[in-house]
């Protein structure tokens, strides 16, 4: 679905800019009064800049409020699974890899070597989750699965030779 909005919106952009080299190579061949186009294009500039900046700047306010992204609060008595998670070239050493449906689990992710990326896809092969693992940091995922199932690991950045051979499995049942 997202996908599918993404190829259109894209589609109607590329046409738009299209539309708009052909409009100008159309019109290239026409002469005109200089002055009146650039007096009517300049104040059409200053409009286009100041629409854009203040576009601009409510985009980045609301998107931007919510950062740094809040750890999840769990109940009472609802401690999360933490999962130690080290990539290496190449395949994953994991502390556990069954967990329930309802379960909080949280992944700390490192890497032994280089740069990895930690994906998490659901049996339809959709992402749902994902982190990078990084040498000398441990970064956080948390994830509540809500159905059962095999979950595939893949490692998201090229790596080496057999990148494409990093993957391991989780159950949830
Ligand atoms: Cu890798």
């Amino acid at each position: 679905m997202v996908q599918t909005v993404a190829w259109i919106v894209s589609l109607f952009f590329m046409l738009m800019v299209v539309a708009v080299f052909s409009f100008v190579a159309w019109k290239s061949k026409e002469k005109r009064e200089y002055e009146p186009i650039k007096k009517k294009w300049y104040k059409a500039r200053t409009f286009y800049g100041i629409t854009l900046v203040s576009l601009m700047l409510i985009i980045t306010i609301y998107t931007l409020r919510e950062l740094p992204y809040n750890q999840p609060v769990y109940g009472a008595g609802n401690d999360p699974t933490i999962v130690d998670v080290e990539a290496l070239q190449f395949g994953w050493n994991m502390s556990q890899t069954e967990f329930s449906v309802g379960e909080p689990v949280e992944f700390h992710v490192t890497s032994k070597d280089v740069n990895h990326g930690f994906g998490i896809y659901d049996e339809e092969m959709n992402m749902i989750a994902q982190t990078q693992a990084m040498p000398d940091y441990t970064n956080k995922v948390y994830i509540t699965f809500d159905e059962p199932g095999t979950y595939e690991i893949l490692c998201l950045e090229y790596c080496g030779t057999a990148h494409h051979l990093m993957k391991t499995k989780i159950e949830v049942k």
